[in-house]
């Protein structure tokens, strides 16, 4: 038999310089096996011996700890049905620095006289020099820094890892990065220097633009660990003999976009080349180590390029590049023009409809006047060309979400040849594929991804481009698709780190994570009284929840459990102390039920419905009991549930019956004795159902109702941001599955295929954002919306992850035809191996192939009713259509 494979080490294929001294292991089962009985582990010196068990996910070892920078090979195998199989391969680990005490680097801050202005600062060039007596056979490399670094060793730049390093709460936790360099060092002088702009830290940040707001000075931290040919060890560190100055990029902000006069450019600055430029000491700054930990997420990195499909002049005589499809990163522009030419590029995702690349969509739709000169869209680069051969404008300090780049000042015409968009996110694994006789459908599948990729940015955003923030609510309601895409397990372990640690002491949960106001935030004049919304804070329980379902991370759950019970005991509060003015004021006494009505604090409501908005005034004084409650409910259930996982019985039994309580009283309040639900709008009624607040007998009525209502506006998307991701598996639960997918095909707005008969690549934050006389509104690429796509899954192909099986050990194969589609098909690389699902439409028959990896297994409902649970392997089922499929 042959041997496991594709090991991994927590959530990473590739375990350098981790901080976890206690990793957990997981492989796959050899493909010619089916179940496997026990498993044997070698790491090190350490071997587990046979150990009789099922498990091949996220194993934790008995291991010896991880020492900082030890290398560990570590190898598998297992007995199985077939036999025992043979040792996998050997993979390695290798820790990084894991305790404070390990640093002997000092924290260094370049040189910097005068502070400019917020979104003017130029970025810093550091340098050092390390002097050898001899080759090296390894060094490694430890960075990070307050700002964002490029690191270079003699001219090179070191690794492929963009934006280091990375966005969380800085407060509490920085990320360092480990880089093999050992093949860059000779003997005698080295040099070793690192590019330093503001980045998360102290550049612009989030809608209002706030700056500064993890401090006043940037600085690099590096330790370099190396062992020379003759064994010797030797540690070279950043310290007060480093030197600094500026170089080209005169301005570096991540949202507002960099300028470079490469005039200046010191050339040659880390390959020894002495420059005619003064560097100035560095100051050595006391920033303590504290915080430092490996990402649990891969890096940021540059994942594609594109080239544009069109070049053309404008009316106003800029050049206008259009790439085709709304991406996130830069552009590298490869024609400068002779020395001393001045280029901008200003990036857009939309032009106005004379044919400019317009920003205004960037900034919100209705601002106070005063607020249009005070928020910079930013997305701005300007270039001064030195006239050098083959010089390339690259502006990796700044990412911009564009499909159209205007490149303005006196050139040449330019060609495509000239331009790349270069894309930028975090590289997350692909894991998830869908397709189907559809193209329609098969575009939406495509720009939903690539909306979502674009805003996967070291953390998930709301848009790239206008606020560029982890808002809570985007995530809890996108995670299950992207779960299902993209191995998420460790972008979300890392983000959820920051939501636990910048909740607040009540329980409330920031709007954004990371919340760059921190503390702050409550104070802050605009976001102070907007905190604490239903459907936004309990990111807090349902992320972990789902990425528990989707990865079997048990410990995940057992580590934000504080977190998630802080969140609802919050909500349980808000419900029994207070009381809606309007409430009170029609009824003196409060009734029994409401001691589980939440309905007072701050809450963004179903958002965005279509039709009227309330403002923000309006906005802090509704009655949101019917959503809040209907939160409370949906998230002490699942906290329940997630008590039963981790063995807590007492709160299983606590949350359970609080969630039973808020059922009761959102029944009360909002059904009336003939059943009708209050106030009856497609969303209400999508939570009803999705979150079980009915008993089973009014289901089928409130079902119809939807059906009527969706009916009632000509077969129109209804729900807002909460509920549209809950409304087509909703309908095709109920029954309704050809409205289910009238409304997926749909093609007058509000619906999916509006935006994309209007030109959408990515997903709009409005149906109608595009408006009749082609001017855009608010970002064109907001990802919420694109959560329809895992009805694509999980129900056109039929792929369902169970929450009996977390990570797809058990899950459900259940298709769901209708539309005329004649075939699709979804794919999965769970934890334990590749998941696919096939169907095709054979006139009368319709034939399905599934295939189940080994250690999993798959229960099965087909259309007919017929039911089956099987094991790993490949299995066929036929079944007949109905009369009006066939
Ligand atoms: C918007 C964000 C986000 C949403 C909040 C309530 O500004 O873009 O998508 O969750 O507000």
């Amino acid at each position: 038999m042959s041997a496991p494979t594709r090991l991994r080490v927590e959530f990473l294929d590739d375990a350098h310089g981790i901080t976890e001294p206690r990793p957990r292991l997981s492989w796959l089962l050899p493909s010619d096996c089916r179940v496997q009985h026990a498993y044997q582990l070698r790491m090190g010196e350490w071997d587990s011996g046979k150990v009789e068990s099922g498990e091949s996910v996220l194993v934790a070892t008995g291991a010896p700890p991880l020492r900082s920078r030890e290398r560990r090979a570590w190898q598998v195998r297992v007995w199985t049905d077939a036999g025992r199989s043979d040792w996998s391969a050997p993979s390695w680990l290798e820790a990084g620095l894991l305790e404070p005490e390990d640093w002997q680097a000092a924290w260094i801050q370049p040189a910097e006289e005068t502070v400019a202005a917020a979104g003017e600062r130029p970025a810093h060039l550091l340098r050092g020099i390390l002097t050898l007596p001899g080759a090296v056979t390894t060094a490694r490399a430890h960075v990070t820094a307050e700002g964002i670094y490029e690191l270079f060793v003699n001219g090179v730049r070191i690794g492929d890892d963009e934006l280091t390093p990375g966005f969380t709460d800085y407060r509490s936790t920085l990320q360092v990065q480990t880089y093999d360099v050992g093949s860059l060092l000779r003997p005698g002088a080295n040099t070793v220097g690192a590019v330093l702009s503001d980045g998360w830290f102290r550049g612009v940040n989030g809608m209002f633009r706030d700056a500064d707001c993890f401090g006043t000075r940037t600085a690099l931290l590096l330790q370099m660990h190396l062992t020379l040919h003759d064994g010797t060890e030797d540690v070279f560190c950043t310290d007060a003999t480093w030197t600094s100055t500026t170089g080209g990029i005169t301005r570096a902000d991540l949202l507002g976009g960099v300028t470079a006069d490469l005039r200046a450019e010191p050339v040659g600055w880390t390959s020894g080349v002495s420059d005619a430029r003064t560097w100035t000491p560095v100051t050595v700054a006391d920033t303590g180590y504290d915080r430092l930990a490996a990402s649990p997420a891969p890096p940021v990195r540059r994942t594609g390029y594109r080239r544009p499909l069109s070049v053309s002049r404008s009316p106003s005589g800029a050049q206008v590049a259009d790439f085709g499809e709304n991406v996130v990163g830069w552009v590298r522009l490869s024609e400068l023009g002779p020395r001393g030419t001045r280029l901008t590029l200003i990036h857009g995702e939309a032009l106005t409809p004379d044919g400019e690349v317009t920003r205004r969509n960037l900034l919100p739709d209705h601002m106070p006047p005063d607020w249009e000169e005070k928020l910079n869209p930013g997305q701005v680069d300007v270039v001064v060309s030195a006239g050098r051969t083959g010089e390339v404008f690259e502006p990796r300090h700044a990412t911009k979400g564009f499909r159209y780049v205007a490149v303005e000042g006196d050139l040449r015409d330019l060609t495509p040849d000239d331009l790349t968009a270069v894309v930028v996110h975090t590289d997350l694994r692909p894991t998830g594929t869908f397709r189907c006789a559809d193209e329609r459908l098969n575009r939406l599948h495509e720009i939903a991804v690539r909306s979502f990729l674009g805003n996967a940015v070291d953390i998930p955003t709301d848009c790239p481009t206008r606020e560029r923030s982890g808002w809570t609510g985007d995530w809890a309601l996108f995670v299950p698709t992207a779960a299902f895409l993209f191995d998420v397990a460790g972008f979300s372990r890392k983000w959820l780190r920051d939501l636990a640690t910048q909740q607040f002491e009540d329980g409330v949960v920031p709007n954004f994570v990371p919340d760059q106001l921190g503390p702050a935030t409550r104070d802050h004049p605009l976001i102070g009284e907007n905190l604490g919304s239903a459907g936004w804070g309990d990111a807090a329980v349902i992320v972990p929840w789902e990425i528990f379902r989707a990865y079997g991370d048990r410990e995940l759950l057992e580590r934000q459990w504080p977190s998630m019970v802080a969140w609802v005991e919050r909500a349980i509060r808000m419900a029994r102390e207070g009381r809606h003015p309007h409430r009170a004021a029609n009824l003196p006494e409060p009734a029994p039920h409401e001691e589980y009505l939440w309905d007072t604090g701050f809450h963004f409501g179903e958002w965005l419905e279509p039709g009227d908005q309330p403002g923000w005034e309006e906005l802090r004084t509704l009655d949101q009991s019917a959503v809040a409650t209907a939160y409370l409910r949906h998230s002490s259930c699942l906290l329940s549930r997630i008590a039963v996982v981790l063995g807590r019985e007492a709160e299983a039994e606590r949350y359970r019956e609080i969630s039973e309580h808020a059922r009761l009283a959102w029944q009360t309040e909002f059904v009336d004795e003939t059943g009708r639900v209050q106030p009856e709008t497609q969303a209400t009624l999508v939570r009803a159902l999705a979150f079980d607040l009915v008993d089973a007998d009014l289901r089928p009525s409130l079902a119809h109702r939807l059906a009527e209502l969706v009916r009632a506006v000509g077969t129109r998307v209804g729900t807002g941001f909460l509920a549209t991701p809950h409304l087509l598996p909703v309908l095709a639960e109920t029954g309704y599955a050809d409205l289910a997918y009238e409304l997926l095909l749909q093609n007058t707005p509000p619906s999916w295929m509006h935006m994309l008969d209007n030109g959408a690549t990515t997903v709009w934050e409005l149906w109608e954002a595009i408006d009749a006389d082609g001017v855009a509104h608010e970002s064109l690429n907001h990802y919420s919306k694109g959560a329809v796509i895992s009805f694509l899954h999980r129900f056109v192909a039929g792929l369902r992850v169970l929450d009996e099986g977390p990570g797809y050990r058990r899950f459900r194969v259940q298709p769901c035809p209708g539309s005329g589609l004649t075939w699709a098909e979804a794919g999965h690389d769970s934890p334990y191996g590749r998941i696919e699902v096939a169907w095709r439409n054979h006139g009368e028959t319709t034939r399905m192939r599934v295939v189940v990896p080994p250690g999993t297994q798959a229960e099965v409902r087909l259309p007919d009713g017929r039911r089956a649970d099987i094991g790993p392997g490949t299995a066929l089922f036929e079944w007949t259509n109905r009369q009006d499929e066939a």
